[in-house]
């Protein structure tokens, strides 16, 4: 598959599309796959950059505006959404319509304010998502389409692999990520996804249509618009499918409908969110990674994998054909609560075999609902023989995950296994559960103030609770965060200027109570109403450590270059060693610059700060930067009567 933007020729492909006969491990080289089109807000995909290096701050002339924007980045591989009718009346893909098309659809594309934004006949501009009542921000999306497009039936592991390239190579000019995706096979590259995306703190959902986008009935339309809705301005770090109004969590999805509008379900776990007349996310059901690590991708799966569905008086020799090398890892789909026919010594005798051969062998029940438990004699014996318990894992959850964890070849057998029972991504219901004294406390205050509807106490809750995080973290006090938690709190909530405990913490300056936040999933994504990140607050503190946590964490600086310049000149005309050193940690370029072109070098040269001038030099590139008069930092120190600086600076010098 190669990949196009916004609809564009560009056949800079991967060379990773056709991969049915490789039983080797999918390994892609980690590239930037295709050149990114919002450059007049992004700078290009990085490759893997030293921290140095890597800045994510937007470049070119934004527009100064009141109006707050997401970005997300749209993938389009192909089905039934972008199809149209061929010639001998079938469905099939048509490459380069989509964004054409969307163009001209008032209610997908704000034609008026991207011309405001990017300028009149900017035909590689984003798209602009209309105005949304209720929802905080603006979408801007950009389009990739991938060559060729597919009916999900046809796609592979490599295609898994290739998305998840995708979205790692961009996750820091983005605010979420839409899939477009066949409905066949869509639960399948979810569930994968959610595995190979590790650490994730940005939403990614994965949507398409039963119907083309194109037909005047049709459930595309719905769908995509909800899902940019969600993926810009609801960060939910999971990978999800958005199909007839619900948002799902992928790895817990079946299709369930070949011509129901309403083709998914998750049937051990309710949806996260419905969308009505508004967005009701149910914060509490949200699985976030809980530990102090920085996303990444793991490309690497094994494609030795397989569903094996017992059925009544199935043969020894399929059974056994079956389980044969090269096999390494086996859904086997069993009756009821995971019952095998326990009369039937061949085909136990024939798992036994293939377990002490290394297969990981893993139980999952036929049934779509419910769990494998160890209560009957006819599911007692597969335990026996050393057949690992799905628990309530549906068999797509299941078989992506063996090929995930199979292809983790630093992880010996027994922590494959461990990590076939452990839940990962809320693929599986841990049977150790916590019950949580849910809500004992905002009912008590419900009692007193005679509210009673499910809806008065979660809208009770969702006041109370952030106040109180807040307080308890103002007052450095985790028993009382543990202990709000558990009545039912959600850590990651946010007040009325959508700060979270997070971006208190970190104005605080309380490193143990940030990494207590991160450990239980606080996102350090959220931004508040003035488009604030906990890790602004963090170098706005100048607290390293705290700098040093996020960023381990997978923070990134958010904002325009110009911006950054400002403030880089700002600490540099202070005197403000310690502030650039915070910009430093943070991952910023510290030669960028102001709206006149002044870098802080220009800045510290002027005013003589030759600790600070010391200090930047090993970080810059380019020491001859001119300012827009034409000047250079060396100049500056010239002007500024600073004799030493300007002998540090001296090009002449620099070139001897
Ligand atoms: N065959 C199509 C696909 O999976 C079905 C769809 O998208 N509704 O690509």
């Amino acid at each position: 598959m190669s990949s196009n933007e916004n609809g564009s020729a560009n056949a800079n492909g991967n060379g990773n599309g056709n991969g049915n006969e490789c039983s080797a491990p999918i390994s892609l080289p980690l590239k930037v796959s295709s050149q990114c089109s919002l450059e007049k807000v992004i700078p290009p995909s990085p490759t893997l950059q030293s921290p140095a290096m890597r800045r994510n701050v937007s470049e070119g002339n934004l527009i100064a505006q009141d109006v707050k924007e997401a970005r997300v980045r749209v993938i389009y591989t192909g089905g039934t959404i972008g199809m149209m009718r061929n010639d001998r009346n079938v469905l099939a893909p048509i490459p380069n319509a989509l964004v054409r098309i969307i163009r001209k659809y008032p209610n997908i594309h704000d034609e008026e304010y991207a011309e405001r934004r990017f300028g009149a006949g900017a035909s590689m501009a984003p798209l602009v998502l209309p105005y949304v009542q209720g929802e905080a921000r603006r979408v801007l999306y950009q389009v990739t389409e991938y060559t060729p497009l597919l009916d999900s039936s046809n796609m592979t592991m490599h295609d898994w692999a290739r998305i998840a390239n995708d979205i790692y190579q961009s996750y820091e000019f983005f605010d979420g990520f839409v899939v477009l995706h066949g409905t066949d096979t869509l639960s399948y590259t979810a569930s994968a996804l959610s595995f190979m995306l590790e650490n994730l703190g940005k939403t990614v959902i994965i949507t398409g249509s039963q119907l083309p986008i194109f037909e005047t009935r049709t459930d595309g339309k719905d769908n995509f618009t909800s899902a940019l809705i969600i993926a810009g301005n609801y960060v939910i770090p999971e990978v999800c499918i958005f199909f007839g109004n619900k948002l799902l969590r992928g790895n817990r999805t079946v299709k369930v409908s070949s011509n129901s509008l309403d083709a998914f379900n998750s049937p051990n776990v309710p949806p996260l969110a419905h969308i009505g007349i508004n967005v009701n996310v149910d914060y509490r059901l949200i699985f976030r990674p809980c530990s102090v690590e920085r996303f990444c991708v793991h490309l690497q799966l094994d494609e030795n994998v397989g569903l094996l569905r017992i059925f009544p008086s199935i043969s020894l020799s399929t059974f056994r054909a079956f389980l044969a090398p090269p096999m390494r890892g086996v859904v086997l789909q069993s009756f009821g609560s995971g019952n095998v026919p326990s009369n039937r010594k061949d085909l136990i005798d024939e798992l036994k075999t293939a377990s002490e051969r290394g297969v990981i062998i893993i139980n999952c029940t036929q049934c779509p609902n419910g769990s494998v438990a160890e209560i009957y004699h006819t599911g007692k014996v597969l335990f026996d023989v050393g057949v690992i318990p799905g628990y309530d894992m549906t068999p797509e959850a299941a078989l992506s995950k063996l090929a995930y964890v199979i292809g983790k070849e630093e992880w010996p057998l027994e922590v494959k296994k461990q990590m076939m029972q452990s839940n990962l991504r809320g693929e599986l219901t841990s049977t150790a559960a916590l019950k949580m004294e849910d809500y004992d406390l905002v009912d008590a205050v419900a009692r007193s103030l005679h509210l009673s509807s499910p809806q008065e106490l979660d809208q009770l809750g969702a006041t109370l609770f952030p106040a109180m995080i807040n307080a308890a973290v103002a007052e450095g006090d985790i028993k009382k965060i543990n202990n709000l938690k558990a009545y039912g709190a959600d850590l990651s909530g946010s007040n009325h200027d959508h700060r979270t405990a997070l971006h208190l913490a970190c104005q605080m300056g309380n490193l143990q109570i940030v990494r207590h936040l991160l450990h239980n999933g606080v996102s350090v994504h959220i931004r508040d109403r003035y488009d604030r990140t906990p890790l602004q607050e963090a170098v706005s503190t100048d607290n390293h450590e705290i700098i040093q946590l996020l960023i381990s964490c997978g923070a990134h600086l958010t904002g325009s270059s110009r911006a950054v310049g400002e403030q880089l000149c700002a600490a540099a005309s202070r005197g403000s060693l310690r502030r650039l050193q915070s910009y430093q940690l943070a991952g910023t370029d510290l030669s960028l610059s102001d709206p006149s072109g002044r870098t802080a070098l220009h800045v510290a040269a002027l005013h003589g700060f030759e600790e600070l001038i010391h200090y930047m030099l090993p970080y810059m590139e380019n020491t001859d930067k001119k300012d827009m008069l034409g000047l250079t930092a060396y100049d500056y120190a010239l002007r500024g009567s600073h004799a030493s600086i300007a002998d540090l600076l001296n090009p002449a010098k620099k070139n001897e």
